[in-house]
């Protein structure tokens, strides 16, 4: 059935806690999707803990895991979808496996998030930012980059809505004809951009987020499976894709935050991991709270 799909993501796991896969696989096979995720890395926990222990896959290995595939005529997706990378030899390893599964489905659609940083905070090594811009955006089908990332790829300075919207321009030129920044600061709140080439001018929307006063993990990972999700069974409606992915998140992050409420935990002082699991009927079928206003 065309609604749903195969999603080949490629994402970190953690034993404890929602992070990369452990944020992305179960809302996706919610949404009806077969997932087969790969863990790039399995570590403890997420890197905000104080200390963290685990393996690192590297780019070798990848490679191993889609030779196993290939070879078992397993190689068929409709999607890939791809998280933080730590080093420029899996980045090049994942560009291998986008030329290879286009070999296979050459309508494979490419899920983005470029995972570089936050709040003017690189946690990646510099040299893969280049890679990013010069190889991974031209490749990639739908971008999900936050203020940060959309300013390291296209070089602007993001204030306003309007430099979003540029900044999504310039991103279409480059490749993706999907391009969802999840989220600009402006004057304490947030809002998300989207944009949507179809033709020739793109379509371009913006939702207002509310800022919720707590810092979360692993929302930006659930925000893109939210938008892939959704956007293959609204492939034409970006805007109404990203209001259910929008509405499904913000009802984790509320429950989550009442959780921690209640369990007299402050949530300001540390990041609190989402109430994934709890609030899979708010992912199954999220009740629209947010809104697309065009622009
Ligand atoms: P990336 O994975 O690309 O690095 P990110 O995790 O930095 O992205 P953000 O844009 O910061 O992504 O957050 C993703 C979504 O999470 C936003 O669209 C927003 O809806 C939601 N979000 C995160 N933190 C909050 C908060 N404190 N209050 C309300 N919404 C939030
Ligand atoms: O996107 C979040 C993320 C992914 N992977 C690992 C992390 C984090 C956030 O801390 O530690 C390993």
């Amino acid at each position: 059935p065309s609604e749903t799909g195969r999603v080949l993501s490629i994402q970190s796991h953690t034993v404890q806690g929602y992070v990369g896969n452990k944020s992305a696989v179960f809302p996706l096979q919610l949404l009806g999707y077969d997932v087969d995720p790969i863990n790039s890395v399995q570590f403890s926990n997420h890197t905000g803990y104080p200390t963290f222990k685990g393996q690192v896959l590297n780019g070798q290995q990848l490679w191993e895991l889609i030779e196993g595939l290939e070879a078992n005529d397993l190689l068929y997706y409709t999607h890939l979808l791809t998280g933080y990378i730590g080093s420029v030899s899996f980045l090049n390893t994942v560009l291998r496996v986008v030329d290879k599964l286009r070999s296979v489905n050459p309508k494979l659609t490419y899920v983005c998030d470029p995972v570089m940083g936050d709040e003017g905070k690189l946690y990646i090594p510099q040299e893969l930012v280049t890679v990013y811009r010069e190889k991974v955006v031209p490749v990639a089908s739908m971008l999900t980059p936050n203020q940060f990332e959309a300013e390291l790829l296209t070089g602007y300075r993001i204030v306003s809505e309007r430099d979003g919207r540029e900044a999504c321009n310039k991103l279409h030129d480059a490749g993706p004809s999907k391009v969802v920044i999840t989220s600009i600061s402006i004057n304490g709140d947030l809002r998300l951009i989207g944009s949507h080439q179809k033709e020739k001018v793109p379509e371009q929307f913006k939702i207002l987020i509310p800022k919720i006063p707590a810092y979360f993990t692993g929302t930006g990972d659930l925000m893109t499976a939210l938008l892939l999700g959704w956007s293959n069974k609204h492939p034409d409606n970006l805007d109404k894709a990203a209001e259910l992915a929008v509405s499904s998140l913000q009802a984790v992050l509320q429950r989550t935050v009442n959780d921690y409420r209640s369990a007299e935990f402050d949530p300001q002082s540390s990041s609190l991991e989402i109430r994934l699991i709890q609030s899979q009927d708010d992912i199954r079928n999220p009740q629209v709270n947010f809104k697309a206003e065009r622009f």
